[in-house]
């Protein structure tokens, strides 16, 4: 090689402060076309992460070909979201470079977070289910797994919301407007995918009966590639997400008849596929535009898993010891049918060895209990859009029931509740049970939750393959919910500790025995202090709110969900205003109530509990006679990049579902983990939360899930008994519904009042309440103590290690998947 482009090659990427001065500069120039005189942030932002990303490519290579080499097991995690945040920090932390990139841009004139923050946020999910699947990659990458991620690159991602009049207004999350700097657009890499048409049978060269789908629409899914930088630098996997092209043969007909207009349409109908992310969490709305997105990334992923491992091997024997897929929910679970229809029909494997590979290959995470989420596509629909996965799925059914039939002894009503096909009204495919029988693992996300998977929607399977569902309790990546987020707090722990933390969370344990140690637990106070200050200008810049810095910060942010009980907080958040009202002499702990979260765009309840809080936000901040004891704010389009904001500064974790309804929630690890204490049902994670933290440290109130189903079996309750018995409540609940917060239309919250008391409170908002109070009277208590909350706090923060989605990555690596760390070989510099 020319011996001036390699010292140039090398200077490209060089990782010193001058080195990456004068590559900002060469980017600048060069790539973003601007002189530094006239440059934005925007384009100093396109600049640092061009040149960041400069930096992995040949580690990522490296990467790749060592996968290539030791043909190593992969895993394929298929997500219809994944909720990566930004990725500038990340990068910059989890290579080592973070300082030196500062004084480089400092050397420019520059300040980094004026650089970080003409980012955009990739909201490509909806809440946890899509957060977890980002934490994972950082996992996966963090400890050498050879994982994939694959989704769609959604052209609008979850939706900006703002609010008008205190109303939620939706505006479209435009990510893509000015460029994507992370990710490679990889034309080359573009598959076929296939829609409507029919199905023709003929016989195959040994006279078999066979199967091909025929004029159907096409669309071509497009690969775009994102490295995903896990720390240390060792390992870049690859974040592979699809776009949908149109093809060309679709577009040459209709020029033909010179329908010009025609064709530009169509054009535009199918590239719409990639669109926009849907934005109900945890409910399906059974749109038919929703299913081709699902079948869209599922079918190009499958064809691109088989094409890779078709690169070393000439049968599919060997599949399942060579790739490993996890369902991320049911979004994906028609890659059962999918899988077996390429088995079958384009590589003419026996029916049975398909589906002894599928199943082997598969394995399946189940997110939610809501019946609401729970997929069931009309059969209607599937014949119509997927021909001939209908068909795969008939076939799939009346095989596993010819077989379950002579175990049921003449049990249809077990027979009807395994089938595939819901026979009850409209017939639907319920994609639950499709993704159980074509999995060989099936796993809940937290103990209680896989539990009572157990024992409600997927009893009877359970019966029938006892071994299959097993748990899998979620985590959250230090590196970016500790060591990016919270600065403060982790540099601090690595003056104690090291930073042995970083990639091992176990090793915050060895904070356990500072909880005692009174400079320590200044210094923690003082961390969160500042995360506090920060998280303060935070709100005011973005409500005009001033808070007070040494006020309880008792947060909740989470999607508005009924079930997440905002409603309850807001009830409590009333009832305090109340008292602090009534007894202005008493001196009061100040307390900060801080929400966020996004309503489903058609969830008029949770969008009119948005409209509450901010209603009694106005009430109660702008009243003299409370003194600035009491705030709420709830501030706009809660995303990840306002968690990183939000979260270290939090005393007080809301965590405060009906028991036995959120599946496990990894908000209130974040928060455990950055010392918050936690203030919540024994619901999801919340239970083994308590276990680590230790039940001193944590406050539990509320109804057990054993309790809310013995008294919803039982009928329920009647909430107005419950309030009639309580005055606070009752005093709060008659405020909203005769218009102490909206004395511009006294019957607004008519609806809310409605489901808590006549409509029977499914939720338990008012059964729960009084324990609620209980425990948020003990938590104001706890805090005049400002020693004893921090030595808790502490607590919290060293008992979380287990929470590390490393250590929920290994369990599945190990237990389900059967994947092992692959150490890249690189030549020349590392990073660290
Ligand atoms: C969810 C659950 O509601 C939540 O409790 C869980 O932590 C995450 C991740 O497992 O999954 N299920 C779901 O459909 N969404 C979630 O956030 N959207």
């Amino acid at each position: 090689m020319d011996a001036r482009f390699k010292s140039r090659d090398i200077e490209r990427r060089s990782l010193d402060v001058d080195g990456l001065k004068r590559s900002f500069l060469e980017w600048l120039v060069y790539s973003v076309g601007k002189d530094a005189r006239a440059a934005t942030r925007r384009d100093w932002f396109h600049t640092v992460a061009l040149a960041v990303r400069d930096r992995v490519v040949d580690r990522w290579m490296d990467t790749t070909r060592s996968y290539y080499q030791e043909d190593a097991k992969r895993v394929y995690y298929l997500s219809l979201e994944f909720l990566i945040g930004r990725l500038l920090t990340n990068s910059l932390s989890n290579l080592g470079i973070m300082d030196e990139c500062r004084q480089a841009l400092d050397r420019l004139g520059l300040s980094m977070d004026d650089v970080v923050d003409a980012e955009p946020d990739a909201a490509l999910g909806n809440g946890g289910l899509g957060r977890l699947a980002a934490c994972f990659l950082d996992s996966m990458a963090s400890q050498g797994l050879p994982g994939y991620g694959y989704g769609i690159r959604y052209e609008f991602g979850l939706f900006e919301q703002r609010f008008e009049n205190g109303w939620q207004v939706e505006y479209p999350e435009q990510w893509l407007q000015f460029g994507n700097p992370w990710e490679f657009a990889r034309p080359e890499v573009l598959y076929p995918v296939q829609f409507y048409g029919r199905v023709e049978e003929f016989r195959d060269s040994v006279g078999e009966r066979a199967y091909r789908w025929v004029d159907a629409d096409r669309v071509l899914a497009m690969a775009y590639d994102t490295p995903v930088v896990g720390f240390g630098g060792e390992t870049i996997n690859t974040l592979r997400l699809w776009s949908a092209r149109a093809t060309r043969d679709f577009n040459f007909g209709h020029f033909n008849d010179g329908a010009y207009m025609k064709a530009v349409e169509q054009k535009i109908l199918s590239e719409n596929l990639s669109r926009v992310l849907y934005p109900n969490d945890a409910t399906e709305t059974g749109k038919e535009l929703r299913l081709k997105q699902e079948y869209f990334f599922t079918s190009a992923s499958l064809q691109d898993i088989l094409r890779r491992y078709l690169q070393h091997h000439s049968t599919f024997d060997n599949l399942p010891n060579k790739a490993a897929i996890q369902l991320n929910d049911t979004h994906p679970a028609i890659g059962i049918a999918e899988l077996m229809r390429l088995l079958v029909d384009q590589h003419a494997l026996r029916w049975d060895d398909a589906w002894e590979i599928t199943r082997a290959t598969f394995a399946y995470t189940n997110h939610t209990l809501l019946p609401e989420a729970l997929e069931a596509w009309p059969v209607r629909m599937i014949e119509r859009v997927l021909p001939r996965h209908m068909q795969i799925i008939y076939e799939i059914n009346a095989k596993f029931l010819n077989r379950t039939k002579a175990k049921a002894e003449g049990d249809n009503a077990r027979l009807s509740r395994l089938s595939l096909i819901d026979e009850r009204g409209e017939r639907r495919v319920r994609m639950g049970n499709l993704a159980f029988l074509g999995s060989h693992r099936v796993n809940g996300v937290s103990a209680l939750h896989t539990e009572l998977m157990k024992q409600t929607v997927f009893a009877d399977f359970h019966q029938e393959f006892p071994d299959r569902i097993n748990n899998k309790t979620n985590g959250i990546t230090p590196r970016r919910w500790l060591k990016q987020a919270n600065p403060a707090l982790s540099e601090l722990i690595t003056t104690r500790i090291g930073e042995g933390w970083i990639s091992d969370l176990s090793q915050i344990a060895a904070l356990r025995e500072k909880a005692d140690d009174v400079v320590f637990r200044e210094e923690f106070r003082r961390a969160k202090r500042k995360n506090k200050k920060r998280l303060a200008a935070y709100i005011a810049r973005q409500t005009g709110e001033e808070v007070l810095v040494d006020s309880i910060f008792d947060v909740q942010v989470k999607r508005m969900h009924e079930y997440k009980r905002q409603l309850l907080n807001v009830l409590h958040t009333i009832a305090l205003y109340n008292e602090m009202r009534d007894n202005p002499t008493v001196s009061w702990v100040p307390v900060t109530k801080v929400f966020a979260g996004k309503a489903a765009p058609s969830y008029h309840m949770a969008k009119l509990i948005i409209k509450l809080i901010n209603d009694v936000a106005k009430v109660v901040n702008h009243d003299p006679s409370v003194h600035d004891n009491l705030k709420v704010v709830l501030l706009p389009n809660y995303n990840v990049t306002a968690a990183e904001i939000i979260i270290p500064a939090a005393d007080l974790s809301e965590q405060i579902s009906t028991a036995g309804m959120e599946a496990s929630g990894t908000g209130n690890m974040k928060l455990a983990l950055n010392g918050a204490l936690t203030i919540g049902t024994l619901d999801g994670a919340n239970v083994e939360i308590r276990e680590h933290v230790g039940p001193d440290n944590i406050f539990i109130f509320g109804m057990t899930a054993e309790e809310v189903n013995d008294l919803r079996a039982s009928g329920g309750f009647n909430p107005r008994d419950v309030i009639a018995s309580n005055p606070s409540l009752k005093r709060a609940l008659d405020m909203i519904s005769t218009g102490a917060f909206s004395p511009d239309d006294r019957n607004r919250y008519h609806p809310i009042v409605q489901a808590l008391t006549d409509g029977g409170d499914h939720f338990l908002v008012t059964a729960d309440f009084a324990d609620y109070c209980r425990a948020q009277d003990a938590a104001m208590q706890l805090y005049r103590d400002p020693e004893e909350w921090t030595r808790k706090a502490i607590l919290n923060t060293a008992n979380m290690g287990w929470f590390s989605s490393d250590r929920t990555v290994n369990e599945y690596a190990q237990e389900i998947w059967d994947v092992h760390p692959v150490h890249p070989s690189h030549d020349g510099e590392g990073f660290r």
